[in-house]
């Protein structure tokens, strides 16, 4: 009896070079792209492109590329089932945002609160990239036929613009893009940062303090947590808004042993503050030492990284020329 082998759903997903990963990034992010390599055709891009709308140095940029590429490895990505590359390597992403922008209105970029956050803080340079930053992410996700796209949370309103993006062109011109979900963890989506638990934990946060790297050394980490912003109640609960700093351990705890909150609460609700911090970095250290190890060995040999990585370019432009041409043909360029 033949069997017809069922197409595997496609996954899409990737992150900024911009700078060290931080514990937010590996909880709410990469070790999800890890389990999903089992039954997903994923694709992982290093989007350097959308690293661009902050100013960057150049050699720091080619070295935060590379460093992402091996740190993708390093948490588990597996060169040999999915695929792994530079956005800025298969022009066919900015092609596509190119024409994607012409289907999104000025209105619903001026809502997005990551252009808002980010204007805020750049307010020097807000560049018309950083405004259309969504667009090229669209593209990014629509470029593959794309079935699911795991983030964290704060990238949520993005896919809801992705997926308004390609029902609009769908409405043109009939059944163009397939329409991605967003795969959001339930726990840990939204890791937070240690000095002002009220924000998101970011890789570009002014304070050393407020972030955990990926590659911090265990010492770091505990400094970090043992420094860690709670509150006056000297109790502990889970309570987001009047305990931002204490859920955040929580979530961070459960998220790096497995635990369910109901756990947390009953091993740490008659324990002080410095207990949960100590054990969340100890949970923490263990969780991202062997990630450490592994990066630490594949960065002695850079041009290993970078045949990985044209590998991966080859086959992300081919699937991407086929959709294109469709892409490209519905409009009425010729191809
Ligand atoms: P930047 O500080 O440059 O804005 P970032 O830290 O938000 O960057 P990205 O490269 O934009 O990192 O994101 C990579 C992935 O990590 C995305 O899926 C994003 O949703 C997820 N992510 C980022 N920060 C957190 C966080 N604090 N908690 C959970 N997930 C996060
Ligand atoms: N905007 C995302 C990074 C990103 C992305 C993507 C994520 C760019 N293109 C496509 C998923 C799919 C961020 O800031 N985290």
């Amino acid at each position: 009896m033949s069997t017809v082998p069922s197409r595997r759903p496609i996954v899409f997903s990737g992150a900024q070079p911009t700078g060290q990963l931080t514990l937010g990034n590996y909880l709410g992010a990469l070790r999800h792209w890890v389990t999903l390599q089992q039954d997903h055709d994923c694709l992982f891009c290093i989007v350097d492109l959308h690293a661009l709308t902050v100013r960057q140095d150049p050699n720091e940029l080619r070295q935060n590329i590379y460093d992402l590429a091996a740190l993708y490895f390093a948490c588990g990505i597996d060169p040999a089932r999915s695929t792994v590359f530079i956005q800025s390597h298969v022009p066919a992403h900015a092609e596509l945002a190119w024409l994607l922008s012409t289907f999104t209105q000025i209105g619903e970029l001026e809502r997005m609160t990551q252009f808002k956050d980010k204007a805020q803080r750049h307010h020097h340079n807000i560049n018309a990239g950083l405004f259309t930053y969504p667009v090229l992410m669209a593209a990014d996700i629509l470029l593959y036929d794309t079935d699911r796209v795991p983030v964290g949370e704060d990238q949520k309103q993005h896919l809801e613009l992705t997926r308004d993006i390609a029902i609009r062109c769908n409405s043109t011109y009939g059944p163009l893009f397939r329409l991605p979900d967003p795969l959001i963890a339930v726990e840990a989506a939204r890791v937070r940062d240690l000095q002002e638990p009220t924000k998101k934990m970011s890789k570009t946060a002014a304070s050393d303090l407020a972030k955990v790297m990926i590659l911090d050394e265990p010492d770091a980490i505990l400094k970090k947590f043992r420094k860690s912003v709670t509150d006056s109640l000297a109790t502990i609960r889970y309570h987001e808004t009047e305990q931002p700093g204490v859920a955040n351990l929580l979530d961070i705890w459960c998220a790096a042993t497995g635990n369910s909150r109901a756990t947390a609460l009953d091993h740490f609700s008659h324990h002080q503050y410095g207990r949960l911090k100590n054990e969340t970095a100890d949970a923490v250290i263990t969780l991202l030492a062997p990630v450490r190890e592994r990066y630490h060995q594949l960065s002695r040999d850079p041009a290993a990284l970078q045949a990985l990585l044209a590998d991966g370019a080859t086959r992300a432009k081919e699937r991407a020329a086929g959709i294109m041409n469709r892409v490209k043909s519905a409009i009425g360029l010729p191809v």
